[in-house]
């Protein structure tokens, strides 16, 4: 075994104005969970390290627009995302805040460390005012140009579109996010962190280091910017929501959240250590550790860049090696968003899909957007459980624990001479940790993914030529060989499928009884040892590992989504505004009669329209109504409708239409009935829509 190295692997601290959602765990949280529960597995030292970034405009705008202060929002909202963390399998061995008083301590220590170096250029400029919200314009609470790629709605600090940080002074046309004024410009200090005195030493570290197992959409973007030259980035704020600037002069303001977030990964590497009786210090300053960030690609700027200038001023830390952000997931065919309510939540999906951690794993993890952006179907989901989980892996693991319980009372059987297929099958079986690993070294986790479902794949195909069902009839000692290998590969599994499907491994690893095994076999002995499961191991009872997903479960999601988009549209749709004033006059001419539906039928070649016979009191006559998209003839036979009797008859379609019915639409666009009490209408035993 060589000698175990040591990981310092973070996650991006993910702000607490809101849950956790598909885009989050796709991008950063399940990448880096398999990458640490892999390393874990190869007897390496690991600190897996997150948090919540509770600083920031975005957890104050949040706040403004709750009515409540930032502290009830990240209190709220940090509790929320570490239980779905939890929840979900996401094994962090500390996932601290950036509001703990050991954050705000290293986080100033950190700054006033840089600024007793002179690292900091002090400067008085004139930064974004609104003078009606009477206070500075930094990050969110100004929107505007970007200056690099002219989107419309970038931040003050950075561009969502193409990644790139700026100063809210290089805005095109900037807006106050606040008030929507222009912003003026006013005089206050700042402390800067000059880039361009770094570019040498990044040019250096990055481009010349040639960092070859850098994606290539990061070592881009990271070269776009150096290439572009490097400016000096203010890290403080005039803000109240934040750490206090610790130097003469910094009562006020506080430091701007990307200075601060990023040092959360060291505090909260010291809070754990603390905790655990370690040395913080051999995971963040000893150069034999491997420090690898996991990040979404909007924050490669800050992790590739920023973060390194400040590690490299502050001179006692080592720098990340790798830094694999992923691109970003789309949500059936829409870019996430929570502010349009347009996600799949963590929370919500633990409540749909209790049990099922494993295989939103494997569904976002086989379609991850390592490259490019990519997208998230609940079509995808129900094939990637269906025809891979439940068919192959699933069925592979029932049929050799059912069979080796059927035949053999579930001992694990002796084998005999193995033919050239069970030599290969075997041979190929060992080949299995050294691929897998290649590909997660390599942080190709979807790859890695599709090799361990290859696994469950030989098995399942391994049993279904050699079809022990049939031999056992005529050939016991060959059967018993058959599931001698069969086993080998369901035990292999348990342990190479723990980084991706933990919940399942864990499951397997009980029904396989690996826990009773004399050493558990580890992720390299299944290419080294002679075998997994000894003649005469006793394995478990069968239970499934996973189970189908009805179309039905799927509508229902496709449905929530839809709804969101309803109340979204709805919520953006403009208001009408009102018509032109009628006096008291006008509105007496008009006949209303309470009536009823007695017939109803669909207007032939139209989508709209519904010819309908109402009794008004009055007369039984011919209405046609354009409610057709939003009712079913036979739905409002027998209603009660409010219908305007004395509005001259016109011809549609070649149909005399006499009258109307009064409809109307509520706030989510739905076309409703202006009917009397619903009530009056039960009371009369009729059908309430
Ligand atoms: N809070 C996540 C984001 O930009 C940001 C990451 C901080 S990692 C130090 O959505
Ligand atoms: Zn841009």
């Amino acid at each position: 075994m060589s000698q175990p190295k040591r990981y310092t692997i973070t996650a991006a601290l993910p702000y607490t104005n809101g849950p956790i959602h598909i885009g989050h765990l796709a991008g950063v949280y399940v990448p880096a969970d398999i990458y640490a529960r892999y390393q874990r597995l190869q007897g390496n030292d690991v600190a897996f390290i997150c948090g919540s970034d509770e600083h920031g405009v975005p957890i104050t705008i949040k706040a403004k627009k709750e009515g409540v202060t930032p502290q009830d929002i990240v209190d709220k909202y940090h509790a929320i995302i570490k239980t779905s963390f939890e929840d979900f399998g996401i094994s962090f061995d500390n996932y601290s805040r950036t509001s703990a008083p050991i954050h705000h301590e290293t986080a100033q220590e950190f700054f006033k460390t840089l600024y007793d170096k002179g690292e900091f250029i002090e400067e008085v400029t004139e930064q974004l005012y609104d003078a009606e919200a009477n206070q500075f314009l930094a990050d969110r609470f100004v929107i505007g140009t970007c200056p690099k790629c002219g989107f419309e709605e970038a931040y003050g600090d950075q561009c969502e579109k193409c990644g790139t940080s700026h100063n809210a002074t290089d805005l095109i046309n900037p807006k106050s996010a606040i008030t929507g004024n222009t912003p003026t410009l006013k005089e206050t200090k700042h402390w800067f962190l000059p880039l361009d005195k770094h570019e040498a030493f990044l040019k250096e570290w990055i481009l010349k280091g040639h960092k070859k197992d850098w994606k290539p959409n990061v070592y881009g973007q990271v070269k776009s910017w150096i290439d572009d030259g490097l400016r000096p980035r203010a890290v403080t704020r005039d803000l109240d929501w934040g750490i206090p600037v610790p130097v003469e002069g910094g009562e006020g303001k506080v430091l701007y959240v990307w200075f601060d977030a990023p040092i959360g990964y060291i505090s909260a590497t010291k809070e754990w250590a603390q905790r655990e009786g370690k040395d913080w210090q051999s995971y963040w300053k000893n150069e034999d550790t491997k420090l690898v960030h996991f990040i979404g690609k909007d924050n490669i700027v800050f992790h590739c860049i920023i973060f390194p200038s400040m590690l490299k001023a502050e001179g006692s830390y080592i720098l990340p090696d790798n830094v694999p952000a992923n691109e970003f997931l789309n949500l059936e065919g829409n870019k996430l968003s929570t502010s349009k309510n347009w996600a799949v939540w963590l929370p919500e999906y633990l409540e749909d899909f209790p049990d099922k951690q494993d295989v939103l794993r494997y569904a976002l993890t086989a379609n991850a957007p390592e490259t490019k952006d990519n997208d998230f179907t609940w079509k995808d989901f129900q094939a990637r459980n269906n025809n891979e989980l439940v068919a192959i892996f699933g069925n592979f693991i029932n049929r050799v624990v059912v069979l080796t319980n059927k035949y053999y009372n579930g001992m694990v059987p002796e084998a005999s001479e193995f033919t050239s297929v069970d030599e290969e099958t075997l041979a190929t079986l060992k080949a299995y940790p050294a691929v897998i690993s290649s590909s997660i070294e390599r942080y190709r986790f979807r790859e890695a993914s599709q090799e361990l479902m290859n696994l469950a794949r030989l098995g399942n195909k391994y049993l279904a030529d050699e079809e022990p069902w049939k031999v056992i009839k005529e050939d016991e000692a060959r059967t018993k060989t058959i599931m001698y290998v069969a086993l080998q590969i369901a035990s292999a599994l348990a342990t190479l499928s723990e980084p991706f499907l933990p919940f399942t491994s864990k499951k397997l690893k009980h029904i396989l009884c690996h826990s009773e095994l004399d050493s558990e076999s580890s992720w390299n002995d299944i290419s080294t040892k002679e075998e997994l499961l000894s003649a005469g191991h006793h394995i478990g009872k069968a239970e499934l590992l996973f189970s189908k997903i009805e179309d039905t479960a799927i509508q229902t999601q496709l449905d929530k989504l839809e709804a969101s988009k309803k109340a979204n549209e709805a919520a953006n749709k403009s208001v009408e505004p009102q018509k032109d004033e009628i006096n008291f006059e006008d509105f007496t001419k008009l006949d209303m009669r309470v009536g009823t539906i007695i017939e109803a039928e669909k207007m032939p070649k139209t989508k709209k329209l519904l010819v309908l016979k109402v009794d008004t009191g009055i007369d039984i006559r011919t209405v046609v109504s354009g409610i057709a998209e939003s009712y079913k003839p036979e739905d409002v036979i027998g209603k009660k409708v409010t219908v305007l009797v004395n509005l001259a008859p016109r011809k549609l379609r070649g149909v005399e239409s006499q009258g109307m019915i009064l409809m109307t639409e509520t706030a989510e666009g739905k076309l409703v009935f202006v009917n009397p009490d619903a009530k009056e209408e039960a009371a009369n035993g009729l059908q309430i829509s």
